[in-house]
C-alpha cells in the first residue's frame, strides 16, 4: 500500500464501561500479540468513555477518538463537547460529519468543516466524513454530491498528516449492503482527483472506506485502489469481529 492504512472503529451510542473495558482489553491484547501491525488501528468510543479506553489503551497501537465535536473551544453549549476535551481525555481523533450527524442533527458541510477546523485546533487528526443517499445515487448525483461535501467540508488548511477522509455510501451503514468494489474505486478515485486541486500532498491523505464492512468483506474492499482503510461501526464493538480487519493490512 502506497499509504498506511488506518483501521477505525466507530463505536456510535454503544458502549458501557463493562463490557467495554473488556473488549477494549482484547483489542489491546492482540495488537501487542502481533507487535507492529501492517496499519493504525482507531477505536472512537462514546465520550463518556474516552478517558477510561485511553488508559487501557496506553502504550499500545490502538489510538482513540472521538465522534464529533463542537465547533468552538468551548462556552455556553448545553450538552456539547469540545475538540480539546476529546484531547484532553486521551484522543488522537476526531470523527466529523457522519452521516448520522449530518442526518440526525442537520449538520450542513459548513459545520462539518468548522468542526473539523477545531478538531485540527485542538491538534485531533479530523476524519471527515462524506456520502450519497439511495436517491441520490440512484438520481447519478452520486459524484457530484461527493466533490461538493468533500470541497466544503474540508478544513483550511487540511494536510495529509492532519485529515483523513471516509466514504460512506449512507445506504450501505448498517444495513449489511455494501457497493461493488468497482463502485468504491470510482468514487475513491473521484475523491483523489477532487483533492488534487485543493491540497498539496492529496496523494499522501488516507480515503478510508466505510459502510458494513466486516471480517468477510474487508479484504475485497482494502484491496481497492485508493482505499487507504476502513472506518467500521458494528464490527468494531467486538474484539473478535475487529481484529480480522485489522488483519487484512
Ligand atoms: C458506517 C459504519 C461506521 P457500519 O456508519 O461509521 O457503520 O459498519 O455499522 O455500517
Amino acid at each position: 500500500k502506497q499509504r498506511r492504512p488506518l483501521i477505525a472503529g466507530n463505536w456510535k451510542m454503544n458502549g458501557l464501561s463493562q463490557p467495554a473495558a473488556t473488549e477494549l482489553g482484547e483489542l489491546v491484547r492482540l495488537s501487542n500479540e502481533h507487535a507492529g501491525p501492517n496499519c493504525d488501528i482507531l477505536i472512537c468510543p462514546p465520550a463518556t468513555l474516552l478517558r477510561e479506553m485511553a488508559t487501557i489503551a496506553k502504550g499500545s497501537a490502538v489510538s482513540l477518538g472521538g465522534q464529533d465535536c463542537h465547533a468552538k473551544e468551548s462556552g455556553a453549549h448545553t450538552g456539547d463537547i469540545s475538540a480539546e476535551m476529546l484531547k484532553d481525555a486521551g484522543g488522537d481523533y476526531c470523527i466529523v460529519g457522519h452521516s448520522e450527524r449530518r442526518a440526525d442533527h442537520g449538520e450542513s458541510s459548513a459545520v462539518v468543516k468548522a468542526k473539523a477546523e477545531a478538531a485540527l485546533r485542538a491538534g485531533l487528526v479530523a476524519i471527515v466524513c462524506v456520502g450519497e443517499t439511495l436517491a441520490e445515487r440512484d438520481a447519478d448525483k452520486t459524484l457530484d454530491l461527493i466533490s461538493s461535501q468533500v470541497r466544503n467540508s474540508l478544513p483550511e488548511g487540511a494536510t495529509a498528516t492532519t485529515t483523513v477522509i471516509a466514504y460512506e455510501p449512507v445506504w450501505a451503514i448498517g444495513t449489511g449492503k455494501t457497493p461493488t468494489p468497482d463502485d468504491v474505486a470510482v468514487v475513491h478515485a473521484h475523491i483523489r482527483k477532487e483533492l488534487g486541486s485543493l491540497i498539496n500532498d492529496s496523494d499522501k491523505m488516507r480515503l478510508l472506506y466505510g459502510g458494513s464492512v466486516k471480517g468477510s468483506n474487508a479484504a475485497e474492499l482494502m484491496a481497492v485502489a485508493n482505499v487507504d482503510g476502513a472506518l467500521v461501526g458494528g464490527a468494531s464493538l467486538k474484539a473478535a469481529d475487529f481484529w480480522p480487519i485489522v488483519e487484512t493490512c
